[in-house]
């Protein structure tokens, strides 16, 4: 009677472990995750919003890209332990577009496809 008290207790003292530790781990996540917007003022159309989230996307520690082609801007949840919105941006101009005040680089704006550079 006495060993099977102690095992429930020791179960229950080890899902209460479990559990805070989890609970530190996602207030960890929430700490160290950025959401910011990024003005894409150059893109023209949907191959545009496809290329720019697979740039944003192909930065580690980007968690989260929606890019809306309407408002010309894109919304980035990141690890901002792991990349920051310099590299974003870095990333987005690399792929011939521009990032906020940041200019396209010129070789990847020219090899856009037509319908993708500017009027
Ligand atoms: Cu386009």
């Amino acid at each position: 009677m006495k060993t099977k008290t102690i095992s429930l207790l020791t179960v229950v003292l080890i899902a209460l472990f479990l559990n805070i530790n989890s609970v530190h781990a996602t207030a960890n996540d929430i700490q160290h995750s950025k959401t910011i917007t990024i003005k894409l003022n150059s893109m023209q159309c949907d191959m545009c919003v496809e290329k720019v989230t697979e740039a944003i996307n192909s930065v580690e520690g980007v968690e989260k890209v929606s890019v809306d082609l309407d408002k010309k801007n894109a919304t980035v949840t990141f690890n901002s332990d792991v990349t920051s919105k310099k590299a974003i941006e870095k990333a987005i101009t690399s792929a011939g577009y521009d990032a906020n005040n940041k200019k396209a680089d010129p070789e990847a704006y020219d090899n856009l496809s037509g319908c993708c550079k500017k009027p």
